[in-house]
């Protein structure tokens, strides 16, 4: 019997490439996400895959994806993103609702839905995609940072809660990550601020280095529970302390 993996957020980026590498891993993979068209495909390109549309800021929808699933073995909590980068003292209430609906909220849902075949496939996997951005907080990071930390928060709470039952808990925490939408989408999609964030940084991570990061996590044995694992890219020490090359 082939295991069911479930990947939130998985139109593009970290959750894109989680679909396909849990696919060539032996997964079935369930795509969701809200762009059908980009899950369509990706299920024609990679076999295993199967997309479903998912909005995880909507309890009815999140339902009706745990009720198509046979089962779910692995869940990936990947939905998430940041919008904005203005210091608290003016920042939109707005957004960091926003926030804190996808990052945060989205996550429960999502776990709240799936944890009852998580627990009942004997050894399920929880990852939840948080970032260094829950760990350690920055100027501008505000509404971010905050719902970041709230996820890290929630996810340790959750395997204290879980211990005893047979599902491992695993938080993965990505610095800086090159895709092709975090940064566009916290500029609200000014491309030229977006490019600057990556200008000269030899080597951030990709989206297939996370990913290869999650495809280690949940293949490891049943006993072995990654709790946090903290990935950046070699030319980022910290948040702060970042390598650049200026030509
Ligand atoms: C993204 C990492 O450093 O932009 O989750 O907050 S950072």
């Amino acid at each position: 019997m082939k295991k069911t993996a479930v990947v939130t957020g998985a139109s593009s980026g970290i959750g894109e490439a989680t679909a396909r590498r849990l696919a060539l891993e032996g997964f079935d993979v369930v795509a969701a996400a809200r762009r059908r068209d980009r899950l369509d495909a990706l299920a024609a390109e990679v076999p295993g895959v199967r997309p479903v549309t998912l909005d995880v800021t909507s309890a009815e929808s999140v339902a009706e994806l745990a009720a198509s699933l046979d089962r779910c073995d692995v869940l990936v909590n990947n939905a998430g993103g940041a919008i904005g980068l203005e210091p608290v003292a003016t920042g939109d209430a707005a957004d960091w609702q926003r926030m804190y609906d996808i990052n945060v909220l989205g996550s429960l849902r999502v776990t709240q839905a799936l944890l009852p075949k998580l627990t009942a496939s004997g050894d399920g996997v929880l990852v939840m995609l948080t970032s260094v951005a829950g760990l350690v907080s920055y100027e501008g990071g505000g509404g971010y940072n905050a719902a970041k930390h709230a996820q890290s928060s929630m996810t340790e709470v959750l395997r204290l809660e879980l211990c005893g039952e047979p599902v491992r808990v695993v938080e993965i925490a990505p610095g800086m990550v090159h895709t092709e939408e975090f940064s566009l989408t916290r500029f609200r999609g000014d491309a030229e601020r977006a490019t600057k964030v990556y200008e000269g940084v030899p080597g951030p991570l990709s989206a297939d280095d996370v990913a290869d990061a999650i495809a280690w996590c949940v293949t490891r044995p049943w006993n072995v529970n990654i709790d946090r694992l903290v990935i950046r890219p070699r030319a980022q020490a910290a948040q702060h302390k970042i390598h650049r090359v200026t030509s």
